[in-house]
């Protein structure tokens, strides 16, 4: 099993030329606003506050860098990779312009990030599929981006309809073979699914 064991904040950029020049293993984390990425990144690092979190949807709005350092199992020997975290997508006040710009620098990031392993797309386990999170999906896919999908929030959802809700939001996502998790932050449950899912595209 895959622990992170250290992690930091690198830097925060827009163009690919501001990225980390660093080549370790890199992971992304997409999705509306407000879906509960920074506080993922926050509990899979057992690093509070490390990823900026807000009740105030659109409050990312760069690329965050985090590097974290890794063990697997009970060796000794540690290894780096980088997580990402997206500014959120879907956020209702935000203008034109400014989805453009997001959209660039979103779609520049999976074009020109070499090291990019795989994305982590969280939707909302109680809200059904959503526009943008279908766009997101078409636009990795088209990419050629590895990528799955994580419900979140799931204290939210009775655990005996979770089984139901998922299989609606994978049929009204259109997932084909893409991996779908359930997890919640607040209670942190599902955590061990995603640092596998880490681990097998390391
Ligand atoms: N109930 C519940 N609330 C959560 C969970 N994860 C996050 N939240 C709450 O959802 C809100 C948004 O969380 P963030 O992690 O800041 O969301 P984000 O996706 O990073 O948002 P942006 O940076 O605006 O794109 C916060 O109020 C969190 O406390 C969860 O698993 N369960
Ligand atoms: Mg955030």
């Amino acid at each position: 099993m895959l622990r992170i064991v250290d992690s930091y904040y690198v830097k925060s950029a827009v163009e690919p030329a501001d990225y980390p020049a660093s080549a370790y293993p890199e992971f992304a984390f997409a999705g509306r606003s407000n879906v509960g990425k920074s506080s993922l990144i926050n509990l899979l690092t057992s690093h509070h506050g490390l990823a900026k979190t807000s009740g105030t949807p659109g409050k990312t709005r760069l690329l965050n860098f985090f590097l974290t350092r890794y063990k697997i199992d009970d060796s000794e020997e540690a290894g780096f990779l980088q997580l990402t975290d997206l500014p959120g997508y879907g956020f209702a006040e935000v203008s034109m312009k400014e989805q453009e710009k997001w959209r660039r620098m979103v779609s520049k990031y999976f074009e020109n990030r070499e090291q990019l392993r795989s994305i982590f797309v969280l939707v909302d386990i109680r809200h059904p599929a959503d526009k943008k999170d279908i766009q997101m999906l078409e636009m990795l896919r088209i990419r050629n981006v590895d990528h799955c999908v994580v419900a979140t929030k799931a204290d939210k959802i009775p655990i005996t309809k979770r089984k139901k809700v998922l299989a609606e939001l994978a049929k009204g996502l259109g997932l084909r073979d893409e991996p779908l998790f359930a997890v919640s932050s607040l209670k942190n449950t599902g955590m061990s699914q995603l640092t596998d899912f880490l681990q097998s595209r390391l």
